[in-house]
């Protein structure tokens, strides 16, 4: 969802909270699709829009889906890599890349799978979800970035033959080893921990805010919806998120001007 400049511009980013993240150690930022919404790119809970709106993305992104449909699965990840290559890193993530630059230490966890944060200019991106960009042979588990797009599809591996799927994390499946393993570390390390556009339903993902507060991190929520995790939150900042984190950076470091936009 998007949220009106003005409304945005209602909501006050509280002192306290720029005094936190001017003082913080670690900076430990968890991402959703809300933060990739003001890119153009669809969250995962909104409605899709024409070819695939009869279907729920709960119900393609699982292993039996793939399994009875292998070819509307994919189809459905190449229309999606389609908008995401359109697609550009917006305000947010652009303030996420400048609080990476100014803070002692920061991690970003993201459950999305766009890229956008890395090409924002984060560098220690956790991807929990994998990524769009690569697939994966489900006979020989070969990575590749490079396929063609053809009469066939999926794609057959280059190595092996084997059939092509994107390198991504579904319902039912585990999240890669050592990226969980990266992100709850860090998340008990933080000192600050943001939960940014994430509707924090999906487990494991959802427990990292609760496991930042338990470890004694303060903890922010910038979603112009509720969720499940706002009532844990110290601060919530019911905005978007292209527009609250660049007002935030702007405000812990005055020397950094937000992009125009
Ligand atoms: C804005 C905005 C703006 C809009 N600014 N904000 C414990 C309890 C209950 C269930 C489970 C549990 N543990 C595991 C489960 C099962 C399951 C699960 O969590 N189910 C729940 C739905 C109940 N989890 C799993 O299956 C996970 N695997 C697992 O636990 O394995 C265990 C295992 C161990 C060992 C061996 C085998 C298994 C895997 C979860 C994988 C999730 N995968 C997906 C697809 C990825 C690929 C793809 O994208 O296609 O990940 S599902 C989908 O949800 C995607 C997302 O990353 C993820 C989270 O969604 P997200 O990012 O929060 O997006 P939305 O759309 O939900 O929300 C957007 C938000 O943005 C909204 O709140 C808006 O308001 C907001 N917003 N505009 C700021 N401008
Ligand atoms: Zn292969």
């Amino acid at each position: 969802m998007m949220m009106s400049e003005s409304l945005a511009d209602r909501i006050t980013i509280p002192e306290a909270l720029v005094e936190t993240l001017r003082r913080a150690e670690h900076v430990v930022v968890l991402t959703g699709a809300g933060i990739s919404a003001e890119s153009g790119v669809p969250t995962f809970r909104e409605a899709q829009t024409g070819l695939w709106a009869q279907y729920d993305p709960a119900e393609l992104a699982t292993e039996e889906a793939f399994a009875r449909d292998p070819r509307r699965v994919w189809e459905w990840y190449a229309w999606r890599r389609q908008l995401i290559n359109k697609a550009a890193p917006n305000a947010g993530h652009l303030a996420l890349a400048a609080m990476e630059a100014r803070v002692p230490r920061f991690s970003l966890i993201t459950q999305n799978i766009d890229e956008l944060h890395q090409r924002a200019g984060c560098h220690e991106t956790i991807e929990l979800h994998g990524s769009i960009g690569r697939s994966r042979c489900v006979r020989c588990d070969e990575i590749t970035r490079h396929w063609t797009e053809g009469e066939e599809a999926p794609p057959r591996c280059p190595r092996c033959g084997g059939m092509l799927r994107p390198d991504v994390v579904w319902f039912g499946e585990a999240l890669p080893f050592d990226a969980l393993a990266k992100a709850v570390a860090a998340t008990h390390d933080a000192d600050l921990f943001f939960s940014v556009g994430t509707s924090s339903v999906v487990y494991p993902a959802a427990a990292l805010p609760l496991e930042a507060i338990e470890y004694g991190a303060t903890a922010v929520e910038i979603n112009p919806e509720e969720t499940p995790a706002t009532v844990m939150m110290d601060f919530v900042l019911p905005g978007a998120a292209g527009q609250i984190l660049p007002r935030l950076v702007a405000a812990a470091w005055p020397d950094w001007t937000a992009p125009a936009g």
